[in-house]
């Protein structure tokens, strides 16, 4: 029997690794779009909730709901938590791309922008903010290389470790959507494509439910 698509090495179903996703036209292309939402919606500083310790990574968001992380708590809501306007646009190409390589017609509601300096790291944890765990999350990574780790759907279980470099895509549906995972570090001066270095993730998830015909 044909085992399910994962990550190489990785006995995690559902989760598809999809080096070179990317060309390194479209990734300078993508970089450029991406800047562009940055001046409108500066990247900020999430906390924790409870004890309001900031998160390293940076963070802004486009599309209709932006994800966001305070004293409050975890939420998406509609506009920037700084500025207080609406998100900039999903650019078209991030539509597009979703389509091709996640096969729905539904559009992702969210893409959260991440922003990794040399020092950056993202600890173990799940992602569950969201209302229905069917839909697919498509990450893209641009500019230096980072040290991905993915475990089971139980914290303290085995985990493996990825490296994301600039174009790679990660599917994550099935089991693996509830993943544990983080980044445990990023290989600083790997990429030259971000004027600035350091790395971007984009993370484009569906946040209400699905249409009851999958979309
Ligand atoms: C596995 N971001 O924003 S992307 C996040 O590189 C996040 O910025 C990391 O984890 C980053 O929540 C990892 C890869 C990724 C994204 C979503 C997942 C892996 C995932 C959802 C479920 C399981
Ligand atoms: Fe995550």
């Amino acid at each position: 029997m044909a085992t399910e698509p994962n990550i190489a090495g990785l006995d995690i179903a559902g989760a598809r690794f999809l080096p070179g996703l990317l060309s390194v036209h479209e990734q300078i292309e993508l970089a450029g779009e991406i800047a562009a939402i940055m001046a409108e919606a500066p990247l900020f500083r999430p906390r924790m909730p409870r004890n309001g310790r900031p998160f390293s990574v940076s963070m802004t968001n486009c599309g209709a709901l932006g994800w966001v992380s305070d004293e409050s708590g975890y939420r998406y809501q509609s506009h920037h938590p700084v500025t207080g306007r609406c998100w900039p646009a999903l650019p078209g190409r991030l539509a597009a791309l979703w389509q091709r390589v996640t096969g729905l017609a539904a559009l992702p509601e969210a893409c959260l922008v991440n922003y990794y300096d040399g020092h950056a790291r993202m600890g173990l944890h799940q992602d569950r903010d969201e209302a229905d765990f069917r839909a697919p999350v498509l990450s893209l990574s641009l500019g230096d290389s980072a040290l991905f780790r993915i475990g089971g759907t139980a914290r303290g279980g085995p985990t493996r470790s990825v490296t994301l470099a600039s174009g790679d895509g990660l599917v994550l549906e099935g089991a693996s959507r509830l993943a544990f995972h983080g980044i445990d570090r990023i290989r600083a001066g790997s990429s030259r494509l971000l004027p600035q270095g350091g790395r971007i993730n984009l993370t484009l998830r569906r946040v209400t439910p699905l249409p009851d015909d999958g979309g």
